[in-house]
């Protein structure tokens, strides 16, 4: 596409110039508007997915589509209509739900884009990461990092369907998507019986072995944070003596590295919140974009003044820099997963008390 030509109508000799910067694919900063604007430009917009639909959507898919059609996934893609009919849910994140029927078995294959997995709802899907098996069950998270290779087979005899991130847009605006097909599925190998990712850093908290192989260094080598123990962690939280003084109606632990408290991969942060019926947080705003997704319990999630109600299994895309703050109804259990670490990184992390602004309406 030729670059923008700019018009100067009362200065025949400054057109000129603007025709031949157009024709040398030059643009003349002076003339363009918008570039640095005070506050993060909202190109894309908040959205909610409904998990009833997605859990039907999925369902249907499940019927029509064999799972080794494009991609080796069932995958129904979380696209924002604000970005322009992109795949995407978020300009730096990838949102999805994944859908696994009996016997069915998501072949081998790795990429350089960073994948998590949350369960919503059902058990009983086995990832393989790098031939380690970690057991789905809904509440937990699952970490596929980095060209690390992973498969799913669901053994069982239900479907099963599960909430996807992956920092795809980021890695693919950034020039350094890479995506390579693995064995033959069906080829006949050995899996261990348990997890080794899970017995070496699972064991509990603070305890790490002292002999074998140094973790990785680029992302947690625990693979897998079942949700006994987000629970556990989101439960005494919010008995804590302190917090139970304060009148604490809300808990949210950060799922990190064991070994050194970082983010659980460089991309990506995940975190789980629990809000107390009746509780109304702050507005706040943040740079960096995220995805919640709504575990279980019922409430509101109010972006920029907007009230989304939200109930299990409904995904939400929230912009960078839009005003958030939660409502709950019944206890509200929030998975939410950001770029956060990349914003930290590079030192353009930010966040501010937004005026709470009145709610202007209810979506339906
Ligand atoms: C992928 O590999 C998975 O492994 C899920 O389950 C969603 C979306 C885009 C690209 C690769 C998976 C994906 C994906």
């Amino acid at each position: 596409m030729a670059t923008r030509r700019f018009h100067a109508p009362a200065d025949p000799a400054l057109s000129n110039l603007y025709a031949d910067l157009a024709e040398r694919n030059l643009q003349p900063l002076w003339e363009l508007t918008g570039l640095l604007t005070p506050t993060p430009k909202a190109w894309a917009t908040p959205y909610r997915w409904r998990g009833k639909e997605l859990r039907e959507l999925g369902a249907r898919a499940g019927d029509l589509v064999p799972v080794d059609r494009g991609g080796d996934r069932r995958v129904l893609s979380l696209a924002n209509p604000s970005l322009g009919g992109a795949p995407y849910a978020t300009p730096t994140l990838w949102g999805a739900v994944q859908y696994l029927g009996p016997a069915e078995t998501a072949p081998a294959h790795r990429h350089t884009p960073a994948a998590l997995r949350f369960v919503l709802e059902g058990e009983g899907v086995w990832t393989l990461v790098n031939g380690d098996p970690l057991h789905m069950a809904a509440g937990d998270l699952i970490l596929t990092p980095s060209w690390t290779w992973h498969e799913h087979h669901n053994p069982g005899t239900t479907p099963m369907a599960w909430f996807d991130a992956l920092d795809l847009p980021l890695v693919e605006a950034l020039g350094a998507v890479f995506f390579e097909r693995g064995h033959e599925p069906g080829a006949a190998r050995v899996t261990a019986p348990r997890s080794a990712s899970e017995s070496r850093y699972g064991g509990g908290p603070g305890l790490l072995p002292c002999d074998g192989p140094s973790p990785p260094a680029a992302h947690s080598p625990l693979l897998r944070y079942p949700w006994a123990a987000t629970d556990r962690a989101l439960s005494s939280r919010l008995a804590d003596e302190g917090a139970e003084a304060a009148g604490a109606r809300h808990a949210h632990v950060r799922f990190a590295d064991p070994t050194n408290g970082r983010d659980v991969m460089p991309t990506m942060r995940c975190e789980m919140h629990r809000y107390l019926p009746g509780h109304t947080t702050p507005a706040l705003r943040r740079t960096g974009s995220s995805l919640v997704a709504a575990f279980r319990g019922t409430g509101a999630v109010v972006l920029d003044g907007i009230s989304y109600d939200v109930a299990p299994g409904d995904l939400i895309a929230v912009p960078s820099w839009t005003s958030v703050a939660y409502i709950a109804d019944e206890p509200l259990d929030l998975f939410t997963v950001s770029d956060a670490p990349v914003l930290e990184a590079l030192a353009l992390y930010r966040e501010e008390a937004a005026a709470d602004p009145p709610e202007t309406s209810l979506t339906p």
